[in-house]
């Protein structure tokens, strides 16, 4: 049994839910209990704060755990980065009341910068020599500059809408997060193995999420340049239509890599173009 520590609610809850969901790890969540089992796999989720997920699996009380990238590195846990799983993007930066003059970090010298991420905060002014006074605030600190709490902020960053409705201006990017799956370090065999079919799953989740599978139909003749604009998984399926002189062409694809080739294989005559959403793939 591999137990895994989730937000129980909060930015990153609904996407990790998604993922186990996709995975096919069946978790109720109608109850709101702390810990939960798998219906179908030797799984348990613990639901937690984020700030609490990092030493709940560094000191093993549970196995593994998903949590921003910036939790992880403000609490300096001893686990180890299995997975960057990509979504609750974000990022961790400085910024300052927008009318401010901002050339470099020098800025910050005896200034006040008011975070909830004390430590990664100490780490870069160490880092650059600075000596500034850091004010910790649990919530709402992009409001400490207009209430004279502080002289800049450090906070997460998504949109930037926020700063925007706080007359502030980002000027330093400290560091960038997502969401990431971590593990203790002394994992056993058999909690391991487990660990590795979730993985399985995850990765055939991600790889599918940036593809399309693409069919067409083109003329004979022209196999074999339409297919060299298309580059499958491995090579492209192509069958030949009940018409003759026409075959079906069967591939997949980047998503991104789709806009910039379309033109192209219609002018090699291709036709009825179909683009689907993959749900797995297995490499
Ligand atoms: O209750 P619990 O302690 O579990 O949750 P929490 O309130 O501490 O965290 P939560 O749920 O707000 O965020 C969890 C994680 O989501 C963070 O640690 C980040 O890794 C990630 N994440 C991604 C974000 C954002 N995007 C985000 N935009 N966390 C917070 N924000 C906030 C930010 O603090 C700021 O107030 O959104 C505002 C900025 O957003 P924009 O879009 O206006 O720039
Ligand atoms: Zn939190």
């Amino acid at each position: 049994m591999l137990r895994i520590a989730v937000q129980s609610k909060g930015r990153l809850h609904d996407d990790t839910m998604s993922l186990l969901r996709e995975s096919d790890i069946k978790v109720s969540e109608s109850k709101r209990t702390l810990l939960v089992r798998a219906r179908n796999f030797p799984i348990e989720t613990l639901f937690l704060r984020d700030d609490d997920i990092p030493a709940t699996v560094a000191d093993g009380v549970a196995d593994v755990g998903i949590v921003g990238l910036n939790e992880l590195e403000e609490k300096g846990a001893n686990a180890e980065i299995i997975r960057h799983l990509g979504f609750g993007a974000c990022r961790l930066s400085l910024a300052l009341p927008k009318d401010e003059t901002y050339n470099d970090p020098t800025w910050f010298e005896g200034k006040t910068i008011a975070t909830s991420y004390p430590a990664i905060l100490r780490r870069w002014l160490k880092s650059q020599g600075i000596n500034a006074t850091i004010h910790v605030i649990s919530g709402s600190v992009e409001i400490s500059t207009g209430v004279g709490l502080a002289d800049a902020i450090f906070d997460i960053v998504s949109s930037g809408s926020t700063l925007v409705t706080n007359n502030l201006r980002e000027v330093e990017t400290i560091m960038h997060s997502d969401a990431v799956l971590i593990a203790n370090k002394q994992l056993d065999a058999e909690k391991r193995a487990v660990l590795e079919e979730m993985l399985f799953r995850f990765d055939a989740i991600k790889n599918a999420e940036t593809k399309k599978y693409v069919l067409l139909n083109a003329p004979q003749n022209k196999v074999e340049a339409i297919t060299a604009l298309l580059p499958g998984v491995k090579s492209p399926t192509v069958m030949p239509l009940a018409e003759s002189g026409w075959c079906s062409i069967h591939t997949v694809i980047d998503e991104e890599r789709f806009w910039e080739i379309i033109g192209k294989l219609k002018a090699e005559g291709a036709q009825g173009i179909l683009v689907m959403d993959i749900e797995k793939i297995i490499v």
